[in-house]
Order: C-alpha cells, then structure tokens, then sequence
C-alpha cells in the first residue's frame, strides 16, 4: 500500500492474520517474503511512509554503511546478489533505500504493508490464543504469532537540555533527518556529538556552514573508510563466486568476511606491530581491528592500537589544543568503532570548532545559541546527534503485554531478558528478530537478520507441522541464556565503557551489556542445536505427540562450519574471537 493510500485508508477491525509483523526495514521484508513462501497471511504495519528501515529515516549527510556493500545485502537468492549492482565500495544511504525499494518491488511486498501506521499495543489473548494488535489509526487485528521488527537502532534519543524550547532555529535529528534535505549554506551550525551519524555527516555539514561548532562528550575512535568506486572488475570477480563469498562470511564472528590476523599483539615486536597497523590502516574500515587476535581482550594490547591511532590524529589535526581534545583516552573499539571520510581533517578548517562538554556539560539552549560553561556558542541551526535508545527504545514505544497482564516494559525493567534474542518468556507466540541477546549489532546486520528470519519461519514451519497452537520460552534456559551472554561479555573489553551496548548512553537505563559476544557462528550453531533438540528450552503447547524431529527447510544454510581455533567457545572463552 501506497504513503497516499496509507493516508486514505480506513482502519482495519476484527482481520485474523496468522502473523503481524511490525516493521518494514529489511528485517520485517525478509520475513513477509518468507511467511508467503509458508502460505501464511501475514500482515506489516510500518510507522514510515516507505520501507527500509533505519535506511529510511536516517537520510543526514554521509549516511553510508561501513560493512562492505557487496557483503551488506540479502544472500539468500543468487539470483538478486547477480542483479544488483553496488556503485561503491560503502554504499550512500539513498543507494541502500533504492534495493530496499527493489527487494520490495521484486518481491511484490508492498501489498502487505501498511505505512504510515504505528503499532501502539500488543496483547496476548491467552484464552484465544491470540495476539490483539492496535494501531494509531485505529487497526484493532489478530494474529497468531506478533513478530517484532523493529531494529535495533531505532529509537531516537532526545536529551531534554535546559531551555530547549527557547531555541528559535531548527533542531535536526540524524535518525529522523528530512526527507527535502537541509541547506545549511550561510548557516552557523552546531553539532552534538560525535558518533557515528556525526562523524560521517560533519565534513559535509562543514561544507556548507559558515560556522560549524562541534560539542564533543566523548572522542571517537575513528578509522579512515578509503570508499572508492566499485570497478566492474572487482564486481565482476564477486559475482563469479559470490556464494562462496557469502559462506566464508557466516563462518566469521562479524558475519561478513575480511582478512584478519589471529596472533596477538602482544606477541609481536613493536616493529611488526606498526607494520601491520599500518598496513590495516591503510586498508581502513572496521577490519582495522582484525590487524591482530586480542586487540578487545587485552588492555596492554589495546593500547598498543591505541597509541597508533591517536599518532594518526595527531598526524592530521594541526592545532596541538584540538588534535589532543580529539584524542580519545578509553579503549579503541570500546564504544562501536567509527569509520569516516575526512573526519579528522575537519578541523583543520578555519571556520570550524571543537567545544568540549566532557567536564561542563552543555548548560542550556538559548534563542540563538548553546551555553557551555557560561560561554554562548552563536548558532542558526542544530543537529543532534545524540543516537538511539538502543536495541530496547522501539519495544518500549509499544504497550507489549504477555500472560498474566505482564508488560515487556516491566520485565525488561533491570535490562532485558530474552532467549537467543528471539523470544521471551511469559511471551508465547511472541518472536523478535535480531533482539537483545542475539549477535544482532555485532554481526552484518543483514546476515544476522536472514539467520533469524530462516530459524523463525522453520519454527513455525514446525509448529504447523505438528498442530502446535503456542511456543514460548522456558524460564530456566532464558535466565541461562543471559547468564551466558553476560558472562561472554566480560571476556571483552567492550563491556568496561559506558556506551549505547550497555545501555548508558542514556541516563537512567540499567547497565547490561545486550547484543551477544561470542560471535555470529557459535550462536548460530546453538540456535541449530536448539532446533535439532525439538526446540530446547521452548515449551510447544497443543502439539500432536510425535518424536519427528523439525523439518529443516531453511535454517540448513546456516550451518557453516566452525573453525575450532578461532571460534570455538572454547576460543571465546581464551578471549580469542576478534569481533570488531
Ligand atoms: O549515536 P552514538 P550515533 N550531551 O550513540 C553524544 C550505527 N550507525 O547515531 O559518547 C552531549 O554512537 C554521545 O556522547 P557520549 C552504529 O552502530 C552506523 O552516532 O555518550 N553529547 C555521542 O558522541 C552507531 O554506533 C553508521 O559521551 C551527547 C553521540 O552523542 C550507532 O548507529 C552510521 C549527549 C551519540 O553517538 C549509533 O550512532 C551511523 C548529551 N546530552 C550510525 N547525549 C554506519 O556507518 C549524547 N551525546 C553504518
């Protein structure tokens, strides 16, 4: 269904679907496609006006991925990765919409989805056996199964700063950026933050502004992406073997494939170690990190990266007082890795200034500027670049509640509580791809998307199969799951910073380290043996008895093998899994 249609469209009550999918990114997509293939009637709600996602709102300047376009892209049919052509090697955000529009339009989903409509409640029925869904526009429909979508990056995090209403110009959101665009030209701009969406968008701000102030919490890590052009060559060469491309990607932590190096830094002499620090420099992007084996697991490892990159900065930032202001001081990689274009360089521009709030916080908005310790930094415009609640802000958003009047949002309250990030106890029917606890972030977001679509649709492949009206997950194997996750996080460096994966970005939020660490091939091999078990740790209610095991229609592709001496949990366990 069309956005115009969308807006014309009277409400849907009293529909049985067998399935609502809340979601259009790629995530909810994949799953439609997947539902029809199993005959279901299924139907998406999606709150844009379009599909793709966190690639549909995020359309601020220099939006682009940082896992290599030919790897960030669906795998499951050949004949689309032979079709679609990437122009570059880390594609722009408008070039990742378009093939989310053509995986629409190829695949005939629109039909199925309904935009422009936010889903407000989920409800389960338990005498039904049903869910309840409600909308803002008034749907009130039924499913059998209520699938969440909803990204992991998602939410939009607003920090309520003093006298915010007062400022009179623009506030812009990089997650909710305008669709027309924003010409900053003859513009004093200000910018907070400098993650991700800052540092890609701030040299092309920078462009345009006449000034450009920048309040920096917390330096970046930052690795040079070297984006190019794509040669029809190197495509070509891809295309020629693309499925083995993508097997030797599900085989890795990160689920997308680069060379890296298992030895430990620690291992090698300083000289060898700047030798392929710059080598992995050179070649940029995430798989910097890959330059050795226990770079996120050993502090005196860590440093030794550390030390490079901030010679690096201070190699390019002239100004001694800036360079050292941009030099981060906690663990490289520790908060998710940046990769820019011209970042650093910025400031090297006469019109552009770095204000540091680490200490003195920013004190207020005025009508035309923002006060940094009694000072008042002029601006005309605001970009906000202050990230998301991350991967728990979207369930939030929706009243979700289970058996025995049980709200997600209670349950989540100390952080949130899943088995494999797939399902959650006290929740039947209940399913949510890429959820806290799966590899989700810290995987290609693709790939761990097309895993958890292809386990779920087996699973209720399955439950059709036998006549099994609810799964759900069992109380005891969900608290060991987050145990484990737990646990596995502690062998990494990751979980000793205060970052958006541990949730304290955002004051107020539990400490829990949410996405899964031990790499994307260890947990698909436990989602695979869950499934071989006749569905560990889920209870299967109004089943037919039968010791058939489940017809594995889908998840066979997944089973990559593990290589023992970099994956094994034993591995994880040696702290010896470069997961960047
Ligand atoms: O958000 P962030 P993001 N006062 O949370 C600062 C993915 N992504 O949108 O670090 C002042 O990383 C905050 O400071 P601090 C990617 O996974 C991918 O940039 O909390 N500052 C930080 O500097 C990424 O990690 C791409 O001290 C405040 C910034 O705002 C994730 O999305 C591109 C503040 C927020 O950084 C999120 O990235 C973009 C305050 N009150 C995003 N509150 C790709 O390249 C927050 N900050 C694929």
């Amino acid at each position: 269904m069309t956005t115009e249609a969308a807006g014309m469209r009277s409400a849907e009550v009293g529909t049985q679907f067998d399935v609502v999918v809340v979601g259009a990114g790629f995530a909810g997509m994949y799953m439609l496609h997947r539902l029809r293939g199993l005959g279901l009637k299924a139907r998406v709600f999606e709150a844009g006006g379009g599909v793709g996602g966190t690639w549909y709102w995020n359309r601020y300047p220099g939006a682009r991925c940082d896992v290599e376009s030919m790897q960030y892209s669906f795998s499951f049919s050949e004949e689309l990765d032979q079709e679609w052509t990437w122009s570059e090697k880390y594609s722009p955000q408008p070039e990742i919409l378009a093939y989310a529009n053509h995986i629409a339009d190829r695949f005939d989903l629109r039909r199925d989805i309904v935009f422009e409509t936010r889903v407000t409640k989920a409800t389960f029925d338990e005498k039904a056996g049903r869910w309840q869904i409600e909308t803002d526009r008034g749907d009130k429909v039924s499913a059998k199964f209520c699938i969440m979508a909803v990204g992991c990056l998602s939410a939009p995090n607003r920090p309520k700063f003093e006298g915010i209403d007062d400022f009179k110009g623009p506030i812009y959101h990089t997650g909710e950026w305008p669709h027309q665009g924003v010409d900053f030209t003859g513009l004093r701009v200000g910018v907070i933050g400098t993650g991700s969406s800052a540092i890609q968008s701030i040299p092309i701000i920078a462009q345009q502004a006449k000034e450009l102030t920048v309040f920096q919490r917390t330096a970046t890590w930052s690795v040079p992406a070297w984006n190019e052009e794509l040669t029809p060559d190197y495509v070509k060469t891809v295309k020629a073997d693309y499925p083995a491309l993508r097997a030797k990607a599900r085989a890795r932590p990160t689920g997308f494939y680069f060379p890296f190096n298992i030895k430990p830094a620690l291992e090698a002499s300083a000289e060898e170690r700047e030798k392929l620090y710059e080598e992995a420099w050179r070649r940029g992007g995430l798989p910097f990190l890959g330059a050795f084996g226990d770079l996120l697991f050993e502090k005196e490892a860590n440093d030794t990266i550390a030390d490079f990159a901030r010679k690096k900065i201070r190699g390019i930032v002239k100004n001694p007082a800036t360079a050292d202001l941009l030099c981060p001081e906690n663990v490289f990689g520790c908060k998710r890795l940046c990769v820019d274009t011209g970042y650093f360089e910025t400031y090297n521009l006469p019109h552009v200034k770095l204000v540091d709030v680490s200490k003195k916080p920013i004190e207020r908005f005025t009508a035309g500027g923002i006060v940094v310790d009694g000072v008042e930094y002029p601006v005309d415009a605001i970009v906000s670049a202050t990230g998301f609640a991350a991967m728990t802000g979207s369930f939030d958003k929706i009243a979700i509640t289970g058996r025995n009047g049980l709200t997600l949002k209670e349950k989540w309250r100390a952080g949130p509580r899943t088995y494999l990030g797939l399902a959650s106890s006290g929740f039947p029917n209940f399913f949510m791809i890429t959820g806290p606890g799966s590899p989700s972030v810290l995987a290609s977001m693709i790939q761990a998307i097309e895993q958890h679509v292809d386990w779920l649709i087996d699973c209720i492949g399955h439950m059709r199969d036998v006549g099994a009206a609810t799964i759900e997950a069992r109380v005891e194997d969900e608290d060991a799951w987050v145990e484990h996750v737990n646990e596995v996080s502690k062998v990494s460096l990751r979980s000793t910073c205060s970052s958006w994966y541990v949730g304290t970005n955002i004051p107020g939020r539990p400490r829990v380290f949410m996405p899964y660490i031990g790499g994307f091939p260890i947990y698909v091999q436990k989602c695979n043996e869950v499934m071989n078990g006749g569905f560990d740790g889920f209870v299967l209610e109004g089943a037919a008895a039968t010791n058939k095991p489940p017809e594995v229609r889908l998840t066979e592709r997944w089973r990559a093998p593990l290589d023992i001496e970099v994956m094994s949990p034993a591995a994880v366990a040696a702290r010896r899994v470069p997961v960047v």
